[in-house]
């Protein structure tokens, strides 16, 4: 009967866990297909270091795009918006990892998009709110 205790003590830790991912997280899960990202929503805490895992299970390249705050690409991509970027990542298709970067320190939210072309048209396209600590 011992081990049943410990079995159940762990589920409820992992129970614990998962339900504190509702709030701001510094951990990101993101599957990138096409075309869409999968959330494509997430909230984190400003200023901090960011674990971004992300696995494209689509057929071709994405990138995941943040842009600064108040900006957007609008419906494409292009030159003019590369200076808005604030952190990217491109990921080839079946390709998966784990990347940091660090939260912007300015709560709000932030654009986010694949700059790859057409593929904001297509779907690609997602918010990132960023939320001071308590
Ligand atoms: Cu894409």
């Amino acid at each position: 009967m011992k081990n049943n205790t410990l079995i159940a003590a762990t589920l409820a830790c992992l129970a614990l866990t998962s339900c504190g991912a509702s709030g701001p997280s510094t951990d990101i899960d993101l599957t990138m297909t096409d075309f869409q990202f999968t959330p494509n929503s997430f909230t984190i805490p400003a200023g901090q270091e960011i674990a971004l895992h992300v696995a494209n299970t689509g057929a071709v390249a994405h990138e995941f795009v943040i842009f600064k705050l108040g900006t957007d690409a609008g419906d494409e991509f292009d030159e003019g918006d590369q200076q808005n970027v604030y952190w990217k990542v491109e990921a080839l298709p079946g390709q998966s990892a784990t990347l940091t970067f660090t939260a912007p320190t300015e709560p709000g939210e932030y654009s986010v998009v694949c700059g790859i072309p057409g593929h904001i048209m297509a779907g690609m396209v997602g918010k990132l709110t960023v939320v001071t600590g308590e």
